[in-house]
């Protein structure tokens, strides 16, 4: 197995990006907004639409969420036809940027009408962890959990009340942002919180979150997988898929076969939790045989910044530089043979956005000196690429062989690949969850930046949002905002989470400790949306030792699943299928909005509601100051058109707003894009 201790890592060296990436997308395709230009393959697909089409049925555009990757689907309506399984078929949208392609998409109609969906509100009637529940009204539900919520909030706070979804965080916003708990905690430790955490040690803030910086798929020529699949979303997977017929190479680095490596790619197994030592076996590779684009470290990286040798602490400019800032630093600049101050950019946050340097240096990579401090101590100094360099040197191809079970051969051949044929790694998700994740994460975004392809055609790039913001409810640092720019405090600032781990994210299990605890404070209440939390969470002890210590546990989705054995409440909820929004397209690189409106309501005898509309009910009746104040609601939303008309209301004005705003700054812009989605 691997020896942590001798790994070394970019966390000590901490290689930044400089101002390449501040520019958005310079990679990016064409045009900003809009699908691009149908690929031959998809051309069968488009067909088929077109066949159905002059067969008299509709194409409704929508975007699946079964897996969160929100693929662009069709539902094709048989004109006049009343809704079902026969009448409606989901099939991949062929012009969306990131068509669905996955059975969990085209089975969507069999979910809407299964026997099993949840269809009515049920209450506990046995006790907690017994499954025994009856049906009761809505009215009966939001009334006794909101007199719930309230009796908690009045005892302990609004902290006490905590919330969790894998998907729809979002929508638990509209209630818990509102409500003021800071509590609102995604599903994030248990999915990419490592990954976050090692691109920000990379990248920075602002470029940590998934998909923000990502391998330019459809372009790269050969593409590095370790620990991931790319099952997620299957989006990827087919634009992957496009671009291996035009001759990418795709190597899936993984102890398991994964799937896509069954067709035209290469498997190379490793042993689980040595992805850290193939990685750096790589770039040793790369720095010796020359292949890594030294160049790009020189010019836009901090490898060429002086640390103290040994113990790689950034020098301070403040320190061998007299007049010179604290929160600057130093490079060897080959023009002068001097030092020179390197600063850094800054966001009105403090968060570093960048390198502020003087015009024309030209910084040595490979320094090290010996340096009288302004205080007369002696100082070691060397270039944070020497550090990284001769820790990396570790890991011959030998060593590396011992310790991931790849041959020395292969980690030779795949490094001489990889810089020579254009690679690109994928940042990844997560992997081993052997502990080391962060490690691997950030070595997988370092090793991109060696072959110099940041924010280049096939290289990894920094993706563009689609530019329109739904209306929505924040709450950070404790002021709030609702969806028509209403603004609160809350009496907290910080989630339980980020209190015990502060360089997380989403790590719910921080309530368990304070459910068993009632450190740092008390738990009362839990809302589980769309989670199955059994599925999710390690240890399933724990979880439900701590579920049976609550006073409130509401959960809301559209099947029964482990978790509602635990719940005092269970509520049905609409699907992807009944929802009407607009959004990004997640995996495109070049700024696609979506419509997400496939024109079906829930099935006969179902009473699933949206989430928000759940949420903001709660809140209208155990606060109505909060929903009236913070939401903007008034008024019962008694019938889901009454919520309809409310909430999609608010979607569609931004929308319009957003639509206008475009033909303003380019005439015509707006109309189509508004006709590009409804396609
Ligand atoms: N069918 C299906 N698709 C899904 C989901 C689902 O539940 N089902 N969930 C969605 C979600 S939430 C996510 S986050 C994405 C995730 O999508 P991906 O990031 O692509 O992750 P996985 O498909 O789980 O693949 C992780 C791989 O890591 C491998 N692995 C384990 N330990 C190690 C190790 O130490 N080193 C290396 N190199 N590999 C290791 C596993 O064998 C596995 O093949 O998938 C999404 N798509
Ligand atoms: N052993 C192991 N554990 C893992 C993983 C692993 O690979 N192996 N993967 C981890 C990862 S990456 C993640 S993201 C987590 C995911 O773990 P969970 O957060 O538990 O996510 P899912 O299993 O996708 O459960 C989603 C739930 O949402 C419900 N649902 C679907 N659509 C809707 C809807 O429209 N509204 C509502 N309200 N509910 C809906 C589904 O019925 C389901 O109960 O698991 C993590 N845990
Ligand atoms: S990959 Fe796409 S089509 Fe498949 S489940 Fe995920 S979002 Fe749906
Ligand atoms: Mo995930």
């Amino acid at each position: 197995m691997r020896e942590d201790k001798t790994v070394d890592g970019p966390g000590s060296i901490g290689f930044s990006r400089r101002s390449l990436l501040s520019g958005a997308a310079a990679a990016s395709a064409a045009g900003t907004f809009g699908f691009s230009a149908l690929m031959p393959v998809d051309k069968a697909l488009a067909e088929q639409v077109e066949a159905l089409k002059a067969d008299g049925w509709e194409a409704h555009p929508c975007a699946c969420n079964v897996c969160g990757g929100y693929c662009g689907l069709l539902a094709m309506h048989k004109k006049g036809a009343p809704v079902s399984q026969e009448t409606v078929r989901i099939m991949p949208n062929p012009t969306h940027p990131q068509r669905g392609c996955c059975a969990r998409g085209a089975q969507a109609m069999w979910v809407w009408n299964h026997p099993m969906r949840l269809k009515k509100p049920l209450k506990r009637v046995g006790a907690r962890g017994d499954g025994k529940f009856q049906e009761i009204s809505w009215d009966q539900a939001l009334n006794e959990i909101a007199e719930r919520v309230k009796a908690i909030v009045e005892k302990d706070g609004e902290r006490a009340v905590t919330m969790s979804s894998h998907n729809f965080s979002a929508m638990q916003k509209w209630f818990g942002c509102a409500l003021g708990t800071p509590n609102v905690i995604s599903h994030s430790s248990t999915c990419n919180s490592a990954s976050i955490a090692g691109r920000r040690m990379v990248f920075g803030k602002g470029f940590d979150g998934a998909g923000k910086v990502e391998p330019d798929y459809a372009r790269a020529k050969y593409l590095l997988c370790v620990g991931r699949t790319l099952n997620c979303a299957i989006g990827v997977a087919a634009v992957v898929a496009r671009a291996k017929t035009e001759g990418t190479k795709v190597v899936f680095v993984d102890p398991r076969m994964p799937e896509g490596a069954l067709t035209g790619s290469e498997w190379i197994p490793i042993r689980p939790g040595a992805d850290s030592a193939f990685l750096l076996s790589l770039i040793h590779i790369g720095i010796t045989e020359k292949l890594v684009d030294f160049e790009f470290l020189r010019r836009h990286t901090n490898a060429p910044y002086l640390v103290e040798a040994g113990t790689r602490r950034p020098i301070a400019a403040s320190e061998i530089i007299a007049g010179a800032p604290e929160d600057a630093f130093v490079v060897m600049d080959r023009k002068t043979a001097s030092y020179v101050v390197m600063g850094l950019k800054k966001d009105d946050k403090g968060n570093a956005v960048g390198f502020a340097e003087p015009e024309g240096v030209d910084p040595e990579l490979d320094h090290a000196a010996r340096i009288t401090a302004l205080d007369g101590r002696e100082l070691e100094a060397e270039t944070c690429f020497r550090a990284f360099a001769a820790s990396a040197a570790h890991w011959t191809p030998q060593e590396a062989a011992r310790t991931t079970g790849i041959p020395a051969e292969t980690i030779t051949r795949v490094a001489r690949e990889f810089f020579t044929q254009g690679g690109v790694a994928d940042d990844g998700w997560y992997a081993s969850r052997n502990g080391n994740d962060t490690h691997d994460f950030a070595l997988l975004s370092l090793i991109n930046a060696f072959t110099g392809r940041i924010d280049q055609p096939g290289g990894f790039v920094v993706t563009q949002g689609g530019g329109f913001k739904a209306p929505g409810v924040s709450l950070s640092g404790g002021k709030g905002k609702g969806p028509h720019g209403e603004t609160w405090t809350a009496p907290e600032k910080k989630s339980l989470d980020k209190i015990l781990y502060p360089e997380g994210s989403g790590t719910y299990s921080a309530v368990f400790e304070a459910i068993e605890t009632g450190k740092p404070y008390p738990v009362r209440a839990a809302f589980f949306t769309g989670t199955t939390m059994f599925h999710r969470e390690a240890n399933s002890a724990r979880l439900a030792k701590a579920l049976m210590g609550l006073e409130l546990v509401v959960v809301q989705d559209i099947f029964p699943h482990e978790i509602c054995d635990y719940a005092d409440y269970v509520l049905p909820c609409t699907y992807f299928l009944e929802w009407h929004e607009y959004a990004g397209v997640k995996w495109a690189l070049n700024g696609n909005v979506q419509k997400n409106d496939a024109g079906i309501a829930p099935p006969q005898g179902c009473e699933a509601r949206e989430e928000v509309w759940q949420f903001a009910e709660i809140l209208r009746r155990a606060y109505p100051d909060r929903a009236k104040e913070r939401l903007g609601l008034e008024e019962e939303l008694k019938t889901r058109e009454a919520f309809k008309a409310w909430y999609d209301g608010m979607m569609d004005a931004a929308w319009a707003k957003f639509i206008a705003a475009k033909n303003k700054a380019k005439p015509g812009d707006g109309d189509r894009i508004a006709a590009e989605v409804e396609a």
